[in-house]
């Protein structure tokens, strides 16, 4: 949007003194903050309330992205970027006197996902809008996002991420009109409809009322608005005799009140299946509502409405899809099972079996009795007619939806639906091939890839300016808009002044993180070494343990050889472990104890470091990404979907140091051998293994001596304080015959890691790698990927108000 300095300034002041009553020589950063996001309200929504028109005007088709996690961290500057306005609030702050830094720190991250699956559900929703294609999000309004990570005497602390704090969520809009109800419990049973049909009659149901807020999602450049709409519970004024104490109301509110509860008990349990319900019956009756104002008829809705399954939490939508359509609207069973397979479609971000939810059959009945009764048909009649088909006995039980008293949830999105993707090629591959096979064998035709992608505006543009800065002197400005312009770069690879420039601008961005070190942990970090950052979620599969018994070997070799040449180097880690992921944390517990040995180890002074930033989040890997020299990438091959963050290292130009797992591969495609370090077993190398089982980690353990080191320093007392953690981790590596294959993989991430080190001395060939990296990243942009889930998944046209520039 056009917007001069002095209209903004004019207008910010304005909503200051009216808004907040506050002027500004006395305003706090954060109500400095609330009143730039209302000024920010003013200017869209006009945008929003026509996107919103046209979308019905014209009856576009929608898509409609259900997750139980959206991770959008900060929203304040992507708004303003988005809206072509970024530079101009900067320079009107700057003349006011305003630290927009501070202001923008104001803004609590909205962490309402765990890791990967929730930011990649965020990024859609700003390519979504950026691409123009109406795609709406559907999720839950958490009162608690992901929790606030502490370390305390090296352990993980977990405490409440009160994320709405004093000033609540500044960009939401609560929609009083699209308010429904949603039934659990209770009794079920079939009556005569007096018109020749049966329709449910309920007794005993608990009936919520679930309120929508919605929060606008701003397309790049294009004045687009989009909408994710996030759902919170309430309970309806006329059931409120039934909640007479307050902790009777708590047990309601608890629906929304955390994202993952803690599911290791039954209790736990049948409030994750809650919110699941929750979320997806409110979603699924307004959107039938919304559809059926365009007055067209209802067994052709696919021809309006996509309806995405993100991983298994919001799979009962096929079922509570018929629900809608055949008890509260009448449609035959026939008609509404081909609207709903043509509505969902459904992505699978993982092989690890312990992530397709499955669920108790008495447990599921108890809580959704009439949604269970539908499943129950759904599944029979799949039965039937996969038999009809001739497909043999066992493939169609491996493949039902209820069986052993299990409800499978992934089963019941792949069944219901049309489309089933993985989120990298190999791990397509794997679905197809392993995890899913008898589905593959059943309905091959469902199945297709869609890589993953990042929001490339977030990690360049506004995490870093200067690198962007560096890259318009280069290549102009284009590629801001266009990303595939980066490749552009390619011609300045091997341009000195060019790599000069690059490389300055790599110094200024650890010189940032080196300054956040030393003040959150008190370790001084020099730009002089060589920054290799691990930031993800702590797993086993992610081997951060890999990169723990690298340090020690890196240890070993500094106290043998303590003259000896080194090229310095600092680890930087940021993880959580979920908070019943005992090893995980133990690995936390390992990693600060190794680094308070190493760092005040005056004989290793410079030459090794070792950091474990806490709390990691969106905005913190704003700060780490940029800086980093390595991205590690080193999970079992086979076990990382894809993973992002690799991505975004590459975009910013790190050298990846990989396994071939998951996006990794793509990477390696993009950039070409030289420029990517890559090691260890392939997927067909693991499989083998499980094959023949003649995998044995004493065995290397045994005969390796430098390993045989390494594995001992766990246990022999050389890292204090963690005699306990240190023999787990021993346990798990020889006595249970460590199961991702860490020894095995050791030496040659090893030899790696030596090699990436005499790269990195050659700073020409450095840079080289690290440019090449920059410019062949624009493959991950998420705006690429969503238009192929739109064109190929959903059956999406462009809006026909059509893109427009503000
Ligand atoms: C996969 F199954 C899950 C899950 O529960 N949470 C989650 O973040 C991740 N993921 C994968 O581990 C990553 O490899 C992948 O890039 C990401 O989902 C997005 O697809």
């Amino acid at each position: 949007m056009e917007l001069t300095t002095e209209q903004f300034i004019h207008d910010f002041e304005l909503t200051l003194n009216e808004q907040q009553q506050t002027i500004l020589s006395t305003a706090t950063p954060s109500e400095l903050f609330v009143a730039l996001a209302h000024t920010i309200r003013q200017y869209y929504t006009p945008l929003w309330i026509e996107r919103n028109k046209k979308l019905q005007e014209n009856k576009d088709k929608i898509a409609y992205y259900f997750s139980v996690e959206f991770l959008p961290g900060r929203m304040l500057e992507t708004n303003l970027l988005n809206l072509g306005i970024l530079d101009v609030v900067k320079e009107g702050f700057a003349q006011l006197g305003i630290d927009f830094t501070q202001v923008k720190q104001a803004e609590h991250d909205m962490a309402l996902g765990n890791g990967g699956l929730g930011r990649l559900a965020a990024a859609f929703m700003d390519s979504l809008a950026t691409t123009g294609y109406a795609g709406f999000g559907n999720g839950l309004r958490y009162k608690y996002g992901l929790f606030k990570q502490r370390i305390v005497n090296g352990y993980q602390v977990e405490l409440p991420d009160a994320w709405f704090g004093s000033i609540g969520n500044v960009w939401e809009t609560r929609k009083d009109h699209d308010i429904v109800d949603v039934r659990f419990f209770g009794n079920v049973y079939m009556t005569d409809a007096g018109n020749g049909k049966l329709k449910p009659v309920y007794s005993d149901a608990q009936v919520l009322r679930a309120v929508p807020y919605d929060v606008p999602q701003l397309g790049y450049g294009n004045g687009v608005v989009n909408n994710l709409r996030l759902w919170d519970v309430e309970i309806p004024e006329e059931y409120e005799l039934s909640y007479p104490t307050i902790e009777d109301r708590r047990r309601v509110e608890d629906i929304t009140a955390v994202l993952y509860p803690d599911d290791s008990s039954d209790e736990g349990k049948k409030l994750r299946l809650m919110q699941e319900y929750f979320m997806t019956s409110a979603g699924l009756q307004t959107i039938v509502k919304s559809y059926l104002k365009l007055g067209l008829p209802l067994e052709r809705i696919y021809e309006k409405v996509s309806v995405h399954i993100n991983d298994t939490h919001p799979a009962v939508a096929p079922a509570e899809f018929m629900r809608i359509l055949i008890d509260e609207y009448g449609l035959e069973w026939d008609d509404a099972w081909n609207a709903t397979q043509k509505v969902m479609s459904y992505t699978n971000h993982t092989i690890l079996s312990e992530a397709l939810e499955k669920w108790h059959t008495g447990l599921f009945a108890h809580v959704l009795p009439r949604v269970y009764q539908i499943i129950v048909e759904i599944d029979n009649r799949y039965a039937a007619q996969m038999s009809a088909q001739g497909v043999d006995y066992e493939t169609i039980e491996n493949t039902r939806i209820v069986r052993n008293n299990q409800v499978h949830m992934a089963h019941l999105a792949i069944i219901g639906g049309h489309s089933v993707n993985g989120v990298a090629q190999i791990h397509t591959e794997l679905l197809k091939e392993d995890t899913l096979r008898d589905f593959y064998k059943v309905s091959p035709e469902k199945f297709n890839n869609k890589t993953n992608g990042i929001v490339q505006r977030r990690w360049t543009q506004i995490a870093a300016p200067g690198l962007s800065k560096t890259i318009d002197k280069w290549i102009g400005q284009g590629w801001r808009s266009d990303i595939h312009e980066l490749r552009k770069l390619n011609e300045y690879v091997d341009n000195s002044q060019a790599q000069a420039d690059f490389w300055e601008v790599k110094q200024l961005a650890k010189q940032r993180l080196a300054d956040y070190i030393e003040q959150t942990t008190g370790v001084h970090v020099t730009t002089d070494a060589i920054f290799d950052v691990q930031v993800k979620r702590l797993h086993a599969y992610k081997r951060q343990l890999l990169n723990v018994m690298h340090i020690i070997k890196l240890y070993w070799d500094i106290k043998d050889n303590p003259e000896g040449e080194f090229t310095p180097r600092v680890f930087i880690f940021g993880a959580k472990a979920a908070p019943g992921y005992h090893f995980a944390k133990s690995i936390i517990k390992i990693i600060n104890e190794l680094a308070n040995l190493i760092n005040n180890d005056e004989q290793i002074g410079d030459k090794l470091k070792v950091v474990f930033l806490e709390n990691y989040r969106v905005s913190l890997a704003e700060l780490i990404i940029p800086a980093a020299n390595v991205s590690e990438q080193i999970s079992l091959a086979s076990k990382e979907a894809s993973g992002t963050s690799n991505m975004k290292f590459m975009m910013t130009g790190a050298v990846t140091m990989a396994t071939l797992d998951g996006a990794n591969i793509e990477i390696k495609d993009e950039v070409g051998d030289d420029n990517i370090v890559i090691f260890g077993m392939t997927k067909d190398d693991v499989y083998n293994h499980y094959a023949t089982r003649d995998y044995y980690s004493r065995g290397i353990y045994d005969n390796d001596p430098v390993i045989h080191r390494v594995v001992n320093t766990f246990v022999d007392g050389t890292i204090p304080n963690c005699q306990r953690e240190g023999s787990e981790i021993f346990d798990a590596l020889i006595t249970y015959n460590d199961e991702y294959f860490l020894l095995q993989d050791f030496t040659s991430y090893v030899e790696a890691q030596e090699h990436l080190t005499q790269l990195y001395a050659d700073r020409a060939r450095w840079m080289h790698m690290s440019m090449t990296n920059i410019a062949n990243s624009d493959k991950f942009t998420s705006d690429d990927t969503i238009r192929q889930y739109a064109q190929e998944i959903w059956n999406l046209s462009l809006p026909s108000h059509g893109k427009h520039r503000i």
